[in-house]
């Protein structure tokens, strides 16, 4: 105790150092950066996370001696208060933190300098007031020049790491998975700080660069054979019918197919989707391919034909890279194309991402009114999302292309008593007891946004994609999951089947039709291109026309399980699908080689960055076209 005391008042200057850069971010956080917090732990959080890294930052001093060790001190806080105050700018801006690849992306500096002197603020001062306090102490030889002990720094570093701990372990009981998953930046502030998210940051960054250096032209090459010897011809009758149409891209929030013409106690969950399936395309054995991105990987599957990764968000380590995605590609074609979500815009590293897919804009939470009568779980009840979306969609240039995020079927699966149309279920998961009601809610609010879309005249003119994003219920509701569907257990096979999402093409005009074929969101961009009359043959994609009459019923999802016509490859054991019996190995061995080359190619495009050398390429071939027909 002594001990701790002597070393506390050694390095008295140094720790009230600490102890101001901490209180001044926290202040930060809730007067610059507002964070909100909703419980006492996020809010102890809060206060304690600046901690770790202002020990570690101003521990660097202590490997200084005598008089610059205090000046070292001095350097450190105002260099941590700079960070700050950069932050603070690019948040007044973008509403958002800063990350590397932004700072890099000099575009994006360059907007940022340009309105520099609009964005700072009188009271910015008072961020350096604590530092003028400590340069007064230096100056004025108010700080003891204490001499430097040997294993000094080491211990004050090893005090950084273990306080980094303690909160990583409070944060991951607020949030699990918090890093591996990396959702949201303002999350990742909110729970390990500032400093140490730009640290988190770094890491990750580094590691998808390093691959992307060693990669180079060439590497392109074979992947490039590998999907054009996969490409498989449209169907003649369907390529072009929707040419120069508004395409309507709904992502339905966790729903998978299992809700479909399925009832609780009687009670019809989606009766407007079942009745959509009679004058739709409707895709029984349709698969979403997603891990840990969640919502962004099916937005990323179904936009470039590639897989996202096998853990963390395609969207925050591969924001940066070139892509040939949907919405870059029909914007060549005269497309306007957006997505339309009631969230922050750096949730999912959307505002980001979406530059790097090409969308033309983000409507995002500013752009609807979101009150608290309105708002229900994660935000804007999906009812009050579709109905403000029309006055946005009718002020686009047309033909779009927009995307729609729901968002009220998203767990807890929360919901207002007047949204209640249908009863809870009964059984020990609360979760899939809650989740009947708020898929009917989004059933019911899908239903009226097409009645809206036909009163604005928009419905002739255009073609509709309802997909689910990915499943609702995880694997730790087994339980209450066999009640449900009547099964004495849930088996891998079960669990692979339970992947299946819905896929609703409605195009008017067309009569529809039940497709068996078993696909994935992977395989939405092809589908979608051909019906729009542009040809993907010679773009890099991992997925096929799902209307194709060449292609192969199949989906390999992220984690290398996979489904054919008739088998599923589900935790190295082959299934019969129709049966759920286990059957030879043999039966599934044909196509494993394939599975695998699809994940390892698509990644490699992925961590290489390989299509920023694909355009150069494909203009070469544009070349060698016109001199043949010349
Ligand atoms: C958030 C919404 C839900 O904006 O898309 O994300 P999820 O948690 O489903 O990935
Ligand atoms: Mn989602």
């Amino acid at each position: 105790m002594t001990k701790i005391k002597a070393g506390l008042k050694r390095l008295q200057f140094f720790w009230l150092a600490v102890l101001l850069l901490t209180v001044k971010t926290y202040i930060l956080y809730k007067v610059a950066f507002t964070i909100p917090s909703e419980n006492m732990l996020q809010e102890f959080l809060l206060l304690i996370n600046p901690l770790s890294s202002a020990v570690l930052l101003l521990g660097i001093a202590l490997l200084f001696k005598n008089r610059t060790r205090n000046i070292m001190v001095v350097v450190l806080a105002f260099i941590g208060t700079l960070v700050l105050y950069f932050n603070l700018l690019f948040y007044r801006f973008y509403a958002d933190f800063l990350t590397w690849p932004v700072l890099m992306q000099t575009n994006n500096v360059q907007d940022l300098s340009g309105s520099v002197f609009e964005l700072t603020n009188g009271w910015d001062a008072l961020l350096f007031v604590d530092i003028a306090l400590l340069v007064t102490l230096v100056v004025r030889h108010k700080v003891p020049v204490v001499p430097r002990l040997k294993r000094e720094p080491a211990m004050i570093f090893s005090l950084a790491v273990l306080i980094f701990l303690g909160n990583l372990t409070l944060a991951q009981v607020e949030r699990p998975q918090l890093l591996t998953r990396s959702f949201d930046r303002e999350l990742l502030v909110k729970n390990i700080g500032m400093f140490n998210f730009h640290l988190y940051d770094a890491v990750l960054q580094s590691q998808s660069r390093a691959q992307r250096v060693l990669a180079d032209s060439s590497d392109i090459v074979e992947v490039k054979n590998y999907t054009r010897a996969n490409h498989k011809e449209p169907d003649e009758d369907m390529f072009g019918v929707a040419e120069g149409k508004n395409v309507f891209m709904i992502s339905l929030e966790s729903i998978q197919s299992f809700v479909i013409e399925n009832d609780v106690y009687g009670e019809e969950v989606t009766p407007f989707l079942n009745e959509l399936k009679d004058d739709s395309y409707y895709f029984e054995n349709f698969y979403h391919q997603t891990e840990q991105g969640k919502t962004s990987d099916s937005e990323f599957l179904v936009n470039t034909s590639m897989f996202g990764r096998d853990s963390g968000a395609v969207f925050f380590t591969h924001a940066g890279n070139e892509y040939n995605a949907t919405p870059e590609i029909l914007g060549e074609n005269g497309y306007h194309s957006s997505v339309m979500h009631a969230n922050n815009s750096s949730f999912w590293n959307r505002d980001v991402m979406y530059d790097s897919l090409g969308y033309d804009e983000f409507y995002d939470v500013d752009s609807y009114e979101v009150t608290e009568e309105n708002s229900v779980g994660w935000g804007l009840k999906d009812r009050e999302f579709f109905e403000q979306s029309i006055p946005l969609l009718q002020e686009q240039p047309q033909p779009f292309y927009t995307t729609f995020i729901t968002l009220t079927n998203h767990f807890p699966f929360e919901l207002d008593e007047e949204d209640r149309m249908i009863e809870e279920y009964d059984s020990n998961s609360g979760t899939l007891n809650r989740f009947f009601p708020t898929v009917r809610y989004m059933d019911y609010a899908v239903e009226e946004f097409f009645n809206d879309i036909k009163e604005a005249g928009l419905y002739e003119d255009s073609i509709f994609v309802l997909y689910g994003d990915h499943y609702g219920i995880s694997e730790n509701h087994n339980r209450a999951m066999s009640q449900y569907l009547g099964k004495d257990e849930i088996t891998p096979f079960d669990t692979t089947q339970l992947q299946r999402v819905p896929l609703f093409i409605h195009i008017p005009g067309h009569e529809g039709e039940i497709m068996d074929t078993v696909g994935g969101q992977i395989d939405l961009k092809p589908t979608i291109m051909n019906l729009l009359g542009l040809s993907t043959k010679n773009d890099i994609q991992f997925g096929s026309d799902l209307f194709s009459p060449e292609r192969e019923s199949y989906a390999v999802l992220r984690n290398g399980n996979f489904i054919t016509e008739d088998h599923v490859f589900a935790n190295n054991t082959c299934y019969e699908k129709e049966t759920g019996e286990e059957a030879e190995i043999e039966a599934c061995e044909e196509l494993s080689p394939k599975a695998a080359s699809d994940l390892e190619y698509s990644d490699q495009i992925l961590y290489g960055d390989l299509l920023r050398f694909f355009e150069a390429e494909n203009e070469g071939l544009a070349e060698t076209d016109d001199e043949n027909e010349s």
